[in-house]
């Protein structure tokens, strides 16, 4: 398919490995649009939980499990319809495995740089803990945070494999402070893209 717009970078990594916090650094310091799919999809059970579809959706992602793969894309193919073909992309939290990256892929565009943020299991946990006594998504409570983690095991080693074979991704260790993993990040996103 043809590219629809110049650039775009997705980033991956298991719940609380700093998606949000450096996906945002990236759009400032780039001037790109921010997509966090999770918000997403969070947003729109909110706006629709009268229907069915989405109640059920609520549901599923409450319990830690993953959205269905078809109304992810629509989702984001729909939010990509509303940003201007010559602005940069920064989408947070997508995809989850390979099956989303070549749905992605066949539907959308192949990404310019997959940034993956490497973090210890147990320090993922102490951060999930630590923000839901600070806000508390409806997903952060023990059971689905076991349930998102368990997930992320087993779908991150062949997604990461799949981006590396086709020499789109760079890895980066998160289990540091923010500002040294963005640093890092920012040094190889002024050379893979600019
Ligand atoms: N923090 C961040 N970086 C830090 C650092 N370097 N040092 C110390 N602390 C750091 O960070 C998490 C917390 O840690 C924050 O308090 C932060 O200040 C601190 P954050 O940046 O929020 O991490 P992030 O990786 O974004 O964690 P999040 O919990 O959002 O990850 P999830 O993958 O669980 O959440 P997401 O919103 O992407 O997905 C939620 C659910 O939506 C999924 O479980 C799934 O059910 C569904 N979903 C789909 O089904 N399909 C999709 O494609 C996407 C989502
Ligand atoms: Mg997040």
């Amino acid at each position: 398919p043809t590219r629809p717009r110049p650039k775009i970078i997705l980033v991956i990594g298991g719940p609380g490995s700093g998606k949000g916090t450096q996906s945002l650094k990236i759009a400032e310091r780039y001037g790109f649009q921010y997509i966090s799919v999770g918000e997403l999809l969070r947003k729109k059970i909110h706006s629709a939980s009268s229907n069915r579809k989405w109640s059920l959706i609520a549901k599923i992602i409450t319990t830690g499990e993953l959205a269905p793969q078809e109304t992810t894309i629509t989702e984001i193919k729909q939010k990509l319809m509303q940003i201007p073909d010559e602005e940069g992309i920064v989408i947070d939290g997508f995809p989850r495995d390979v099956a989303q990256a070549l749905s992605f892929e066949d539907q959308i565009c192949t990404p310019d740089l997959v940034v993956f943020l490497a973090c210890a299991n147990q320090r993922l946990k102490e951060r999930l803990l630590k923000r839901a006594e600070q806000q508390g998504r409806p997903d952060d409570n023990l059971k689905a945070t076991q349930r998102r983690l368990m997930n992320f095991k087993q779908n991150a080693a062949p997604l990461v494999k799949y981006f590396q074979e086709k020499g789109l991704i760079m890895t980066f260790d998160a289990d540091r402070d923010e500002d040294e993993v963005f640093y890092d990040i920012s040094v190889a996103v002024d050379n893979k893209l600019f």
